[in-house]
């Protein structure tokens, strides 16, 4: 059979998602020869394989999209306040088929290993058909949230009936009308499946572990006259995002919210709650993510909302989140998910009070005993951040496996390269704002950042480039400082490595806000790659 790649490149990027085709785009610019390895049958990454009922972006269509094609963004219309995972995939093969950049990327084919060669200064990319390409450059698009977790509890093996993972849902689709069907884990996926779902199956089971905090969307058909007035200037608006905290512009809080009286504060709350966004009620005060009672004031607020919606007092009392403080948890946004609670045919199962204890051949085993079910649904998350890059074997110099050095935990230099791993970098990795922030935001900075780095290189006849081991650990006491300071670290979380048992505890993004990390990274380079060993 023909190789699908070639034998020497000068960059190989892994994954075809919104980061790898940005940094093809960019590569090919500077006339370099490179290949995008992408494990699935097609582009899109995230948002390919997420393909469950409801899947949509919780950043708004107007912010979530490509900003270095000023021409696109004028054209392209969205149609919701909020996209749908239909659409932002065919913004994706829209772009790609615009600038051409489908034949550059070799689908179906997964990278299993990267090795560093000390001699040559070059990676070796070993795919799972066994085909080997040497490149200067290795660059991980991996993703953030991209290796799919199941519950820890055996059985899956024996269930008789259809069993389906929100971020690997089949491309046809699934109609569950008439079944009875279990959905097990309720974080952002689902939170927005199970209002779908609710409405075709017969019984549906919810198996909740940890109740999160979920804000209305109150999506629908995008708002022409907001449409108009940011495409008018569409320009600034990204300035001011890049410059801001999570990506999104928004006015900064000025005060505390213990400072303000109670009957203002939840007018404010109100008010914010009724935009339908993530960073509304949480960016009302200055101190939500960073002092407890503070924050009790929105999670109370929240919980308020909660038992007004929900009919059932004592079901509403088991989604109210309780222990941890609101935000520290990635917050959802939902379409009628509460709501769905007051059908007669959907139940809440409290896996607090009666834990998972098996799958059974014929559905899900929780302490208090048996629930039947046709069709299982496991929404329970991913091995996020550092997933995805340990399961590839990656060696960097003396043959230093990553997960050697990241046994402790990840660490990266501005979250985009690890001291002993020169020419490797990772796109939105552990110790960048990434997923807390609005991601095509951070991906952009960084694709940029690294072309940039890239041309650096060659202008000035350099081959090797690596972060030295002081930058990297004064970088990441640095991430571990500023997350000390909120709330953050308190809370079992994704964010924290706590939803794999085993995973190394600490808080794997940046916190310093995407603006000043920015300004960080442009400093660094422009003090000629500071905290960087360049060779010749
Ligand atoms: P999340 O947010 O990690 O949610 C996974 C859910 O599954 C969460 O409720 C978990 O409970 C639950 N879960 C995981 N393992 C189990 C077991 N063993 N038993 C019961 N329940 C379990 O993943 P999502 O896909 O929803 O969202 C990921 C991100 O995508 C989201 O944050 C947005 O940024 C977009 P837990 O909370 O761990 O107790």
């Amino acid at each position: 059979a023909a190789r699908k790649l070639p034998t020497e490149l000068d960059v190989v990027v892994v994954g075809a998602g919104f980061s790898g085709l940005y940094m093809l785009y960019k590569l090919r610019r500077l006339n370099m020869t490179v290949k995008v390895v992408e494990a699935g049958s097609d582009i899109g990454g995230t948002w390919f394989w997420n393909r469950y009922p409801g899947a949509r972006c919780d950043v708004e269509s107007m912010h979530y999209s490509y900003s270095f094609d000023p021409e696109l963004e004028q054209e392209w219309e969205w149609t919701e306040k909020y996209p749908s995972q239909p659409e932002i995939l065919s913004y994706i093969h829209h772009v790609a088929d615009r600038h051409d950049l489908r034949r550059d990327v070799v689908l179906d084919t997964t990278v299993t290993s990267a090795h560093y060669d000390d001699d040559s200064a070059t990676w070796t990319v070993t795919t799972d058909d066994g085909e080997q390409v040497r490149a200067r450059y290795c660059i991980m698009a991996v993703g953030c949230l991209s290796v799919p977790k199941k519950p820890e509890v055996p059985g899956l093996e024996r269930f008789r009936g259809d069993w389906y993972h929100t971020c690997d849902w089949p491309e046809s689709g699934v109609d569950f009308t008439g079944q009875r069907v279990a959905v097990i884990g309720t974080g952002s996926s689902g939170i927005q499946a199970i209002p779908i779902i609710a409405k075709q199956a017969a019984e549906l089971t919810v198996f909740q572990r940890t109740p999160n905090f979920s804000l209305p969307t109150f999506n629908g058909p995008i708002d022409q006259d907001l449409v108009a007035d940011i495409k008018s200037r569409y320009r600034e608006i990204r300035e001011e995002s890049r410059r801001s905290g999570f990506g999104v512009a928004i006015e900064p809080p000025t005060r505390s919210a213990l400072e303000v009286d109670p009957e203002e504060r939840l007018r404010s709350y109100e008010e914010r709650w009724q935009r339908g966004n993530l960073t509304g009620v949480l960016q009302a005060y200055t101190d939500l993510l960073a002092d407890e009672r503070a924050n009790d004031t929105a999670a109370e607020f929240v919980r308020g909302k909660i038992r007004e919606i929900v009919d059932d007092p004592e079901t509403a009392e088991k989604l109210c989140p309780k222990g941890y403080a609101f935000g520290t948890k990635r917050p959802c946004l939902d379409t009628g998910y509460y709501e769905t609670f007051n059908n007669d045919h959907v139940q809440l199962v409290d896996l607090r009070e009666t834990p998972l204890v098996e799958i059974t051949e014929r559905g899900v085993r929780t302490s208090a005993g048996e629930y039947e079910v046709d069709s299982l649904v496991l929404a329970t998350g991913f091995d996020a951040m550092t997933g995805a890059l340990l399961n590839i074997d990656i060696r960097g110099r003396q043959g230093r496996t990553l997960k050697d050095k990241w046994s402790d935990g990840p660490a990266l230099y501005l979250g985009l390269n690890a001291a002993g791993f020169p020419n490797m970098f990772t796109i939105t990795g552990p110790g960048s704002p990434s997923v807390l922030s609005n991601m095509i935001v951070s991906i952009e900075q960084h694709v940029e950042w690294l072309s940039d780095l890239l041309e650096y290189m060659r202008r000035n006849e350099l081959r090797v480039v690596e972060a030295t081991e002081t930058a990297e650990k004064e970088w990441t006491d640095h991430v571990r400082e500023v997350g000390d300071m909120t709330l953050y670290p308190k809370t079992d979380s994704w964010y924290m490595g706590a939803n794999v048992p085993g995973k190394p505890r600490l808080l794997m993004a940046y916190l310093g806000g995407v603006g000043p990390y920015w300004e960080k990274c442009q400093q660094v380079a422009a003090d000629g790659y500071e905290g960087f060993a360049l060779q010749a």
